[in-house]
C-alpha cells in the first residue's frame, strides 16, 4: 500500500528535512504533496527524481491525503490540522499546538510507541530538546526509577528555521570584519555569544522552552513523578543540540551499568571514552538519526547520581526523523 503525503512547511528546515528523510527511507509514498505560505507558491522542489510545485496550505489541499506531516509553526497547525483531519488526513505535529492535549498521543518511537493506538486523527511530535533526552531516560528509569532530572541544553540555531541559520552566518562574518551587528531573529547577537532564552518566558520566570522540557518528559514516559528542571541556552551552533543531564535514581545505578544499558537502548549511541578524546559534540554529528550519549559518570554528590552528556542532530532526530518514524509505526500497526 502506498500513501498520499503532504509536507506543511516544506521549504523551512524541518519540512525540508521531512522530505529528504522520507526519500531516504523509501516510505510508501504515491504522491507529495509540498505545501507552505502564499509567498512559496509555484517553487519547485525535487522528490524521488521528479519535480513538484510548492502549493499554498489551506484547507482544500488536504482532499485526498492520507498523511500531513506538519512544520510551518503553532499557529498553522492550529487552524489546519483539524481541517486536515476532518478531510480523512492523519496528522504528525512537529509544533507546540497540540501536545499537552490529553487525547493528543505526544511519541517517541523508541519510548513510547504503544501510545500511537489512540490517536484521534493528531500525533504530536515532541520539542527536539525533549526527544534526545527522553531517548537516554527512559532505559535508566526503567532499571533504577528516576526521582529527578537537572538539565542544562546548548541549542543550535537550526531549531529556530532557515532564517537564524542565515543570520549567525552574517553575524559571524560581521564580528570578524569587526563590524557590530543589528540582531534580528535574536533579541540579542548570537554570533560568539549565549542566549539563555529560548521562547518566551513566563512569570515564574522559567521559558516555554523549559516547560516544555519539563511537561514534555512527563508526559512520553508515562510518569508526573519524574521531576525535572531545565535551563535551555542558545548556542552559536548551526545543528545539533547538546545536553548536560544530572539524574537521581532511586536505586543505585554505576557509571558502568549505564553505559551497558546505554548501549542496548534503541536509537542510542554510547560514545565515552574521555581520556581519549571520544565525547559527542555537535560539529560531528549533523545528518546522524541516532542520540549519542558520553562523559557518563557517577554524581557523588548524591547516593544515586548520574552526570550525563547528550548530542543529536535536532532537526533529524529531534524532529523530522521522530516524524517519519512516527509514520512508519502508524503505517506497521494499521493506524491510517
Ligand atoms: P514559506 O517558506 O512559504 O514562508 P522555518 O522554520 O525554516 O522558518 O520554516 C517555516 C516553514 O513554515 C516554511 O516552510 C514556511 O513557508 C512555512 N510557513 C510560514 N508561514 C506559513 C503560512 N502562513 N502558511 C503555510 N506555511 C507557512
Ligand atoms: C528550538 N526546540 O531549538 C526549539 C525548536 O516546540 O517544537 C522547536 C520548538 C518546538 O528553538
Amino acid at each position: 500500500k502506498t500513501y498520499n503525503v503532504a509536507v506543511v512547511g516544506a521549504t523551512g528546515a524541518v519540512g525540508r528535512t521531512m522530505l529528504k528523510i522520507l526519500e531516504e527511507r523509501n516510505f510508501p509514498v504515491k504522491d507529495i504533496l509540498p505545501l507552505a505560505s502564499s509567498r512559496s507558491a509555484g517553487q519547485r522542489i525535487e522528490f524521488s527524481g521528479k519535480t513538484y510545485e510548492v502549493e499554498e496550505a489551506k484547507p482544500s489541499a488536504f482532499e485526498g491525503i492520507d498523511i500531513a506531516l506538519f512544520s510551518a509553526g503553532k499557529d498553522i497547525s492550529l487552524n489546519l490540522a483539524p481541517e486536515a483531519v476532518k478531510r480523512g488526513a492523519v496528522v504528525i505535529d512537529n509544533s507546540n499546538a497540540f501536545r499537552m492535549e490529553p487525547e493528543v498521543p505526544l511519541v517517541v518511537p523508541e519510548v513510547n510507541p504503544q501510545d500511537l493506538k489512540k490517536h484521534k486523527g493528531i500525533i504530536a511530535n515532541p520539542n527536539c530538546s525533549t526527544i534526545q533526552m527522553v531517548m537516554v531516560l527512559k532505559p535508566i528509569h526503567d532499571r533504577a526509577r528516576i526521582k529527578r532530572v537537572v538539565v542544562s541544553t546548548y541549542q543550535a540555531v537550526s531549531g529556530t528555521g532557515l532564517e537564524a541559520i542565515e543570520e549567525l552566518k552574517l553575524q559571524t562574518k560581521q564580528v570578524l570584519e569587526g563590524l557590530s551587528p543589528s540582531p534580528e531573529v535574536y533579541p540579542h547577537i548570537i554570533a560568539f555569544n549565549l542566549l539563555p532564552h529560548i521562547d518566551v518566558f513566563d512569570d515564574s520566570g522559567y521559558s516555554l522552552e523549559e516547560w516544555k522540557m519539563v511537561r514534555e518528559t512527563k508526559k512520553i514516559m508515562g510518569d508526573d513523578s519524574i521531576a525535572v528542571t531545565a535551563t535551555t541556552v542558545r548556542v552559536p551552533v548551526f545543528n545539533c543540540h547538546s545536553e548536560s543531564v544530572n539524574i537521581e535514581t532511586c536505586e543505585k545505578i554505576t557509571a558502568e551499568e549505564a553505559r551497558a544499558i546505554l548501549a542496548k537502548a534503541p536509537g542510542v549511541v554510547v560514545m565515552d571514552d574521555p581520556k581519549n578524546k571520544i565525547y559527542p559534540m555537535p560539529a560531528y554529528l549533523s545528518g546522524k538519526d541516532e542520540v549519542f550519549v558520553g562523559r557518563i559518570r557517577e554524581d557523588f554528590t548524591v547516593p544515586c547520581g548520574l552526570n550525563l552528556w547528550i548530542v543529536a542532530d535536532n532537526l533529524r532526530r529531534g524532529a523530522a526523523y521522530n516524524a517519519v518514524k512516527i509514520a512508519e509505526c502508524l503505517v506497521e500497526y494499521n493506524l491510517i
